[in-house]
């Protein structure tokens, strides 16, 4: 019997594309994926319905499912989530509770993503440490914070296997750019290959970690591969691959098609700029052997690639 694991939030920009590495690892029927308002038309698998904050639909799931492993990933992110604090605070914190309660009472095992959004602007922003000042700016980077506390509590007390990392800002091609302020790094590729021209929410020296979405599932699926005595960080591991100022992104892209980027920032600029430029992610790679694939070439070279068949598809 393959053993059953659930993925919440399976259609959103992670979700999407591990949810086919599970499947492809461990079985189609292993990986069953919970939406709440975004199911895709014509998705193909097992699919639950549930918002994250209804314990008791969600224990129903787990049932119904065995489900032996969770991978957590609903979260409201960086900038929508200042368009609605409480909101955010109720859905991240809220559903993450309910997480933790239930891989207590029924033992599974959980993943859970932090973010360098957990970094604030009096984090040092250079090779930026695993233990360090976390005092973030926004809702979204506070409920992480908060969230890693809680992970590091429920193991220390009750022993559940929580593994987290620290995810870069994350870019695919897949699903369209989302509540996140790191989106403008799939922002630009969506309009420069469809008009050839990009008006960026951030400024042109702006620089933040970044990770093509294939480096973050492996590490994702790395972490929770990892024997439990291999974790020795149990809020949320650094985790990196590139760092790259928009300038320098636009140069690269400008090597595979015409793009013009033109600048107007606004509320996410300061949200950028709360964050690290490059981080520290050498106890990932010692503990449990991270190595990235990705660097800006690459990334560039795959993103274009990746949209150019979507687009060609949707014709
Ligand atoms: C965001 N994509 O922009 C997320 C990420 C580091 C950024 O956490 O909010």
């Amino acid at each position: 019997m393959s053993k059953k694991i659930l993925v919440t939030g399976a259609f959103g920009q992670i979700g999407s594309e591990l949810v086919p590495a599970l499947k492809s690892k461990f079985g189609s029927d292993s990986v069953i994926s919970l939406g709440h308002k975004n199911i895709p038309e014509g998705f193909e698998g097992i699919v639950e319905t549930a918002d994250i904050t209804d314990y008791e639909k969600l224990e129903g799931i787990i049932k119904k499912h065995e489900i032996v492993e969770v991978y957590h990933l609903v979260s409201i992110l960086s900038a929508n989530g200042e368009k609605n604090p409480s909101l955010t605070w109720e859905t991240n914190m809220g559903g993450l509770l309910n997480i933790l309660n239930l891989a207590k009472e029924h033992n599974l095992k959980v993943f859970w993503p932090s973010t360098i959004a957990a970094f604030g602007p009096t984090t040092p922003k250079d090779n930026t440490p695993q233990r360090t000042i976390m005092e973030p700016t926004t809702m979204y980077g506070a409920t992480k914070v908060a969230g890693e506390l809680l992970a590091q509590y429920y193991f220390n007390k009750w022993g559940v296997d929580i593994r987290s990392v620290r995810y870069p800002g994350v870019v695919s091609w897949k699903t369209p750019p989302g509540g996140g302020t790191s989106d403008y790094v799939v922002a630009i590729f969506y309009d420069g290959l469809k008009g050839g021209k990009y008006e960026c929410f951030v400024n042109e020296e702006t620089m933040i970690p970044m990770m093509y979405i294939d480096d973050a599932i492996k590490a994702t699926v790395r972490i929770m591969e990892a024997p439990s005595d291999k974790i020795k960080v149990r809020t949320s591991y650094n985790l990196a691959a590139t760092s790259f100022k928009v300038k320098e992104l636009t140069e690269e892209i400008q090597k595979h098609i015409p793009i013009e980027v033109t600048y107007k920032p606004d509320f996410r600029q300061e949200i950028a700029d709360s964050w690290p430029n490059t981080i520290d992610d050498s106890e990932a790679r010692k503990d449990w052997g991270w190595s990235h694939d990705f660097n800006l070439p690459e990334l560039v070279e795959a993103m274009i690639k990746g949209l150019r068949g979507k687009f060609q598809m949707e014709k």
